[in-house]
């Protein structure tokens, strides 16, 4: 900061609010924890320290946010919109030190207050914005943008209770609410005078306006009122901080006001808690999702805002919407938000009088979607009864979209009735449906898939029509996850040991991490490696401790890893069955020569997902048995670490030597856990599915485990009608491990409880787990044998992290800008603030 002396010169000095020595740091640090939190050191609370350094930090990346907003409308730019009903953002404050650049200013400066940084950081409560993969995907995006100045801001819903906490009780997972607001958030600020109103149900009518013309009017019977509350994203070692502009549903004040009039007090306060029930709680996925009106209202809801924003912005630099397709670009992070298609064209019709051709041109121009799964069950369509109730005139618009989309199909394919209730907005087979995927497909310019193999298989099976029609709408865009986050703050003995040897570049441009390859081959550098993969793990197996009471040794074990959401078509199972095989091995042959392995778990399970939930039940059984049975001698041990989140996997990737991708191929569009592990120099084991196929190209075949079926194989068996009854019988070891979880060897004095999942097995089987089974065992066995050769199984680790540049969150901006976006770089230059003369 300049300050302007009395005599008329200039000096530079550190401001309290934006300074990066130390003394200011400790200066800001006291002053917040005396002003905002209201404590002398004495009496304050850890949380209250964590408070007084969040704001610390957050007047540091102030100054770059609103430079970067100031900057953003002055100068003619396009500026791309993420809207997306998750954000897993993580916690704020370690990311937030890393990419400013202070971490060590900061540990220093608190360090000197009698303060250990990293028990502060720990005292974050996590947005839990968002279920996994899709979340956390937006979470990187927005990181990558920020880092590469892409001006951007992401949209979504600011949730009052995120993704429950998981507790496990006797074994089952427990839902608990999160309560993630209870301390307040430090990070966000409000912009009520930004506030939109959103408007639900009642009717339309047409009408001719002023000049004659045709026009409708929506005229809902319920209107919310959208605030918006802002989180800075701010770039690594860049001035940009993008914005995270979440959404708040309130009751507007007027509604209230009319309540209160007529006397009906309690009225009004329904009227309230109705209305802020929209973003009360976020949906966790893998559950059916028709007919729960509060989920399509939570859609609209925060796309409504988000449109009315982004027209908002536009009308205060521009003054027509003609070019409003050339100023933003709007990313559907699946079909959640895909309503917007119908929004936008009755924003810019019925509010900005705009025709339907124009309106039309420039929703196809502002919108591309992005498609994030090949389950059919996880493509959303909503009844046309609860769409129509809540959305008159959006249904209308969809009809008439339809109606002109499917005249063109009619002159495409005459005399085919077929292919137009293919292609129809509307699925009229049974009960009617709205399918959102077709109509974010056809409401925009550019389609993509998120791995390459889930895009061929987009292409081939779930869009094919779409893609047979519109070949140059498809592109594939493969994901990738930022190394801020997921290397430099969550492993810094690994980021330290690589920037040791090649200098710190390769934090902002991953494929320079192929430097490393020589290193491979040098035996110090190898046993460097050793050391830091211990330390690591060490730190794991202490958290496990502390939160499982159990103990597992980091030098001699095989970590074995998967964490990610429980689901059957991630075969957690199919990792206990092998789990179960080694258990017999060692029971039949007590001393066994067997690598020593612990197995790692952890997910949340849907809350109605009764599968999934059984799944969880029967990994702690075996946990049960396996880590006190005398016979096994500590050399397995099996642990479920609950609540997974992305606190947790911080500490989880690093310490992984073996990262589980087992999911049936054809069924993960991509992953982003897989590429986070092999990052941090984990082997993988894995099925040629989702991103898994292009890791392995990557890392090298002989440096990848792989299993299994590959996915036309997978579609032959099925056609073929797969009878897994035929594995079981046909495989003596198979048989038995079945049997016993049948039994209730792992459920004393319950044999019913794991039937439904053996059954399930036995006589359905849909992700093939059986079909797979003897491949994956001879595969882990041949991962065994690989690591009884410490030294080169470390090379193939470093080689892993060296060849995995690819798969950098900042890389896959970049194509999205360039072949989607159109947008392009903007740097942020800070002002000099001066301050007036007293
Ligand atoms: O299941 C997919 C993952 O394979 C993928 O890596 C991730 C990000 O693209 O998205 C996940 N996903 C898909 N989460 N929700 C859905 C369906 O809405």
């Amino acid at each position: 900061m300049i300050q302007n002396l009395p005599n008329g010169n200039q000096i530079h000095i550190e401001d309290d609010r934006t300074g990066f020595d130390i003394e200011t740091l400790k200066r800001a640090f006291s002053d917040n924890l005396f002003y905002i939190q209201g404590k002398f050191p004495e009496i304050a609370t850890k949380n209250d320290f964590y408070m007084a350094l969040a704001y610390t930090v957050r007047d540091r990346l102030l100054r770059r946010w609103l430079n970067s907003q100031q900057t953003y409308l002055k100068q003619d730019v396009k500026i791309v919109c993420y809207l997306s009903a998750e954000f897993l953002v993580g916690p704020h404050l370690g990311k937030n030190l890393i990419n400013l650049g202070i971490a060590d200013q900061v540990r220093q400066a608190v360090g000197e207050c009698g303060l250990n940084l990293d028990d502060l950081i720990e005292q974050e409560e996590e947005p839990g914005l968002g279920n996994g993969g899709l979340g956390r995907l937006a979470a990187c995006y927005m990181e990558s943008l920020a880092t590469q100045d892409i001006p951007a801001i992401g949209y979504g819903i600011r949730y009052e209770f995120g993704i429950f906490d998981q507790e496990i009780c006797d074994g089952w997972q427990v839902e608990i609410t999160d309560k993630w607001l209870r301390y307040g958030n430090p990070w966000e600020i409000p912009r009520t005078e930004a506030s939109v109103e959103v408007g639900l149900g009642g009717y339309t009518e047409s009408y001719y306006d002023e000049q004659n013309r045709y026009r409708v009017r929506w005229l809902p019977d319920r209107t919310i009122k959208g605030v918006p509350y802002d989180t800075p994203i701010l770039g690594y070692k860049t001035n940009t901080a993008n914005t995270l502009r979440l959404w708040k549903a309130e009751a507007p004040e007027s509604f209230n006001f009319q309540a209160f009039n007529v006397g009906d007090y309690y009225g009004a306060v329904n009227q309230k808690t109705y209305s802020e029930n929209i973003t009360k709680v976020l949906y966790p996925n893998d559950e059916p999702i028709q007919g729960k009106q509060l989920r399509l209202e939570q859609q609209f809801f925060f796309v409504s805002c988000s449109l009315q924003d982004m027209i908002r912005i536009h009308l205060s630099k521009e003054n027509s919407l003609d070019n409003f397709a050339d100023k933003f670009a709007a990313q559907l992070n699946d079909t959640h938000p895909s309503v917007g298609v119908a929004e936008l064209m009755r924003l810019l019709m019925d509010v900005h009088d705009l025709e339907w051709e124009q309106a039309w041109e420039i929703t196809q121009k502002t919108f591309a979607y992005t498609n994030h799964t090949l389950l059919p069950e996880a493509l959303e369509k909503w009844s046309l009864s609860l769409f129509g109730s809540l959305l008159p005139r959006h249904l209308e618009i969809i009809y008439e979209i339809n109606h002109r989309f499917l005249n063109g199909i009619r002159t495409l394919y005459p005399d085919n009735p077929g292919k137009l209730s293919y292609f129809s907005l509307i699925d009229d087979s049974g009960e009617k449906y709205v399918r959102m995927a077709h109509l974010a497909c056809v409401g925009s310019h550019a389609i993509n898939g998120v791995a390459e193999l889930h895009t061929e298989l987009l292409k081939k099976d779930v869009l094919r029509g779409f893609y047979e029609l519109w070949p140059q709408k498809f592109s594939n865009k493969t994901n990738g996850v930022t190394p801020r986050r997921w290397m430099v703050l969550s492993n810094p003995e690994l980021t330290q040991l690589i920037t040791s040897k090649i200098g710190d570049t390769w934090i902002k441009n991953l494929d320079e991490l192929r430097s490393l390859e020589p290193f491979a081959d040098d035996p110090a550098f190898r046993e460097a490696w050793r050391q830091m993969k211990k330390q690591v793990k060490g730190r794991l197996a202490h958290r496990i401790q502390q939160r499982c009471g159990i103990t597992v040794d980091p030098n001699y074990s095989l970590f074995d890893v998967q964490v990610k959401r429980i689901h059957e078509y991630k075969r957690q199972h199919l990792n206990v069955l092998h789990i179960i095989t080694l258990y017999n091995r060692i029971k039949k042959n007590p001393n066994i020569d067997i690598v020593p392995r612990t197995f790692i778990f952890g997910g949340k399970a849907a809350p109605s997902y009764f599968m999934a939930k059984l799944i969880i039940k029967l990994i702690n059984s075996v946990a049960e048995v396996v880590n006190n049975d005398p016979d096994v001698r500590g050399r397995l041990k099996v642990v479920f670490i609950p609540d997974y989140n992305v606190t947790n996997s911080q500490l989880v990737y690093p310490a992984s030597d073996l990262s589980e991708q087992i999911s049936t191929a054809g069924k993960e569009a991509s992953g982003t856990g897989n590429m986070k592990f092999s990052l941090n120099g984990a082997l993988t084991i894995g099925t040629l599915d989702g991103a898994n196929v292009e890791i392995r190209q990557q890392v090298g075949e002989e440096n990848f485990f792989l299993f299994g079926l590959k996915t036309d194989e997978v579609y032959q068996m099925k056609s073929q009608g797969y009878n897994p009854w035929e594995f079981y019988s046909s495989n003596g070891v198979l048989r038995e491990v079945l049997d016993q979880i049948s039994s209730g060897y792992f459920s004393p004095g319950d044999s019913n409880l794991f039937k439904p999942l053996v059954d399930s097995l036995l006589y359905h089987d849909e992700y093939l787990l059986l079909a797979d089974y003897q491949s994956y065992i001879d595969c882990q066995d041949r991962v065994s044998e690989a690591y009884r050769d410490w030294d080169n199984w470390t090379r193939i680790s470093i080689l892993n992290t060296a060849r995995m540049g690819k798969f950098s969150s900042d890389r896959a901006i970049r194509e999205y800008c360039q072949d989607i976006w159109n947008a392009s770089s903007v740097p942020v230059e800070l002002e000099e603030y001066v301050q007036a003369k007293a």
